[in-house]
């Protein structure tokens, strides 16, 4: 397949077009490099060395002796360029990572609010337009996230695929229909995936476009078998308050002798998934798209579901770091319950990997080989949801790294 893959130089987009790139398709990455810029606006880097991307595209060719192609192009901005680009490539499949994802920078100040509802749905609205415009008939797999479904709305229910059966009363007696699961954000980046997902059902239901969204639980690891084939080819990892997500920075903590920075009691129970599965998923969403006229396709790209505590012990009990209970800097509940249906991943073939085979690896081979990047100084997350939290992040600053 020819697959056009946005986004492709961050932390799901590049092992991703490398994996797809081994599997024998023609990938071509389009990425306007944006969260590189936001890394020195945000004075951090990735815990890995990563590479510019014209040196990590031709490390691959180096490699494996095969071509990936590189548009900077800015899907938010760029409308006319991004026809070109379809009318060009002519793509069969297009993966769409390209939006600002954490949390805590949405929440940051009016501006990365703004920036990130704009970023985020332009970019996927200029691209379904451009699909229609051109005509180009590809199956659009877009990642989405469990936090559309909120935590807690439906107690120890299990979260369904997308859609929710409902029973609707009429003069004639109840009716059963399905609808878009209620949609309950988090936060201002959560939120702009909700509105992606009324894009997409529009675009299925008018123009046809065949879309899989694909809601992905918190992604955890660093490398795949591609990255890890040469150290210029070596995916990102997020460590800092803003952009560095629970689980990889438990296992930095860990690795440097940081607390392990639980927020609130830890009673926080979310969804997981190995970045080694999020490329595979990805092949999968492409390789089994809907049909067009149908409405877009909901899967839960998750795989495992913890409480925010239990991997705090866990790590804490496999190196001896202690635990770091801090006023939460978010506003979401203290404790809430989680199960989440994945079945059509595991029915299309899906075999997961799980926390107890991957951690150790994770943390020796990852965390401890590069320590010596850390900046201890953004390791505490400082982003607060709500004016008047600030005295909360304040102190948080008095945790002690034990380096
Ligand atoms: P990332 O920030 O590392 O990668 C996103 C890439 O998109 C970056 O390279 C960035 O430069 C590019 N980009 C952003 N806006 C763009 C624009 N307007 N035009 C062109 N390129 C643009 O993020 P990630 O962790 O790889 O996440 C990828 C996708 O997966 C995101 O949509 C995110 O919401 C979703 N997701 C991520 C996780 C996770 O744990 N990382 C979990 C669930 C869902
Ligand atoms: N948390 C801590 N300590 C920390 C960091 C986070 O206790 O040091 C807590 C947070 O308060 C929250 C939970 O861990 O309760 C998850 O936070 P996170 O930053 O790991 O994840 P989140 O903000 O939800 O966002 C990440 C990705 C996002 C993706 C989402 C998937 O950044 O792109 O959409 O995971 S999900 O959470 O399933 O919606």
């Amino acid at each position: 397949m020819r697959v056009l893959v946005l986004g492709g130089d961050g932390f799901c987009g590049w092992p991703t077009s490398l994996y797809l790139s081994d599997r024998g398709h023609d990938i071509t990455i389009v990425d306007n490099l944006s969260r590189r810029k936001i890394d020195v606006e945000l004075e951090v880097d990735s815990l890995t060395p990563i590479r510019p991307i014209h040196e990590r595209i031709s490390a691959w060719k180096e490699v494996s002796g095969r071509e990936i192609g590189f548009v900077n192009l800015d899907l938010a901005n760029e409308f006319d360029r991004i026809v070109a680009v379809l009318n060009e490539v002519q793509p069969d499949a297009i993966v769409h990572f390209a939006e600002q994802r954490a949390a805590p920078y949405s929440m940051k100040s009016a501006k990365t609010k703004r920036y990130t509802v704009d970023n985020n749905v332009r970019a996927t609205h200029n691209l379904l337009t451009a699909m229609v415009e051109t005509r180009v008939d590809a199956a659009l797999a877009h990642l989405g996230t469990m936090g559309v479904y909120g935590y807690g709305w439906s107690g120890s229910a299990p979260i369904p695929e997308g859609y929710l059966t409902v029973k609707v009363p009429t003069p004639d007696g109840e009716i059963e229909r399905e609808i878009l699961h209620p949609a309950n954000p988090g936060s201002v980046y959560h939120m702009t995936k909700t509105l992606d997902q009324l894009l997409f059902s529009f675009y299925a239901k008018n123009d046809g476009l065949r879309i899989t969204d694909l809601h992905q639980g918190i992604v955890w690891g660093t490398q795949t078998a591609q990255t890890a084939k040469d150290e210029r080819l070596v995916n990102r990892f997020d460590y800092d308050g803003d952009y560095g997500t629970v689980l990889n920075r438990f296992l930095m903590q860990a690795a440097i002798g940081h607390p392990l920075t639980v927020h609130g009691t830890g009673g926080q129970t979310r969804a997981f998934i190995h970045i080694r599965d999020t490329v595979r998923c990805i092949e999968i969403a492409l390789t089994n798209p809907p049909q067009a006229g149908s409405q877009p396709m909901v899967l839960n790209q998750v795989t495992e579901v913890h409480r925010l505590l239990d991997l705090a012990k866990m790590i804490g009990d496999m190196t001896g770091c202690e635990i770091a209970y801090l006023p939460n800097p978010r506003r979401e509940a203290d404790e809430n319950e989680l199960c989440v249906r994945n079945d059509q991943f595991l029915a299309l073939g899906l075999n997961p990997t799980t926390l107890s085979e991957g951690l150790m690896e994770e943390i020796s081979e990852i965390a401890a080989r590069y320590k010596h990047r850390v900046d201890p100084t953004k390791i505490i997350a400082r982003s607060v949801w709500r004016a008047g939290m600030e005295t909360s992040a304040d102190l948080m600053t008095e945790v002690p790294a034990q380096q």
